[in-house]
């Protein structure tokens, strides 16, 4: 092999190297797993088994489902489409969350005050979407679904968190 090759493949083997050092740490730096966020997720894992609760004992409490509860089909989709962060509690979206809270409040076991989460820890109302029974009997078994947008305060991304809630044994 011609020397000069030689060398120039020396050298752009030891440049190739020091970028993927470059990288591993820029990736490392830059890794969504820092203690904040996870402390964020940590947060909005509890709110929303808090709210799980909260709605159990409103579906037992109203002998019925969420929809009959808050009386809409999807109360979240005023909130899609658009970032959700720091929305005044005027807004649609907020105003209807703060709406089926106040419901579901109103609806716990006697003897029990617990607040129900409003916002996540990214400013965003939670989410609601309810399904079960929403169609009639053959719905039933389709589970309303609560969710944190995630720090970009956008319905439907990656980022979103979310969980599915218990059905409620009287449906429709
Ligand atoms: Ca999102």
């Amino acid at each position: 092999m011609n020397p000069i090759h030689r060398h120039f493949r020396r050298a752009s083997s030891a440049v190739a190297a020091f970028m993927l050092v470059a990288l591993a740490a820029a990736c490392t730096e830059n890794s969504p797993s820092s203690s904040a966020d996870a402390a964020n997720v940590a947060r909005v894992d509890a709110d929303l088994k808090a709210l799980s609760q909260i709605v159990v004992q409103a579906q037992r409490n109203s002998k019925g489902t969420v929809v009959g509860i808050t009386k809409s089909h999807c109360t979240d989709c005023v909130c899609r489409d658009r970032d959700i962060r720091k929305i005044p509690d005027s807004d649609p979206c907020a105003a209807a969350w703060l709406g089926v809270v106040k419901s579901l409040e109103g609806l716990q076991n006697s003897g029990t005050s617990a607040k129900a989460p409003v916002r996540d820890p990214w400013g965003s109302p939670y989410a609601l979407d309810e399904n079960q029974g929403e169609s009639g009997p053959a719905g039933c078994t389709v589970n309303d679904e609560l969710r944190s947008v995630g720090p970009d305060g956008r319905w439907g991304t990656a980022d979103d968190i979310t969980i599915k809630l218990p059905l409620s044994a009287s449906c429709p």
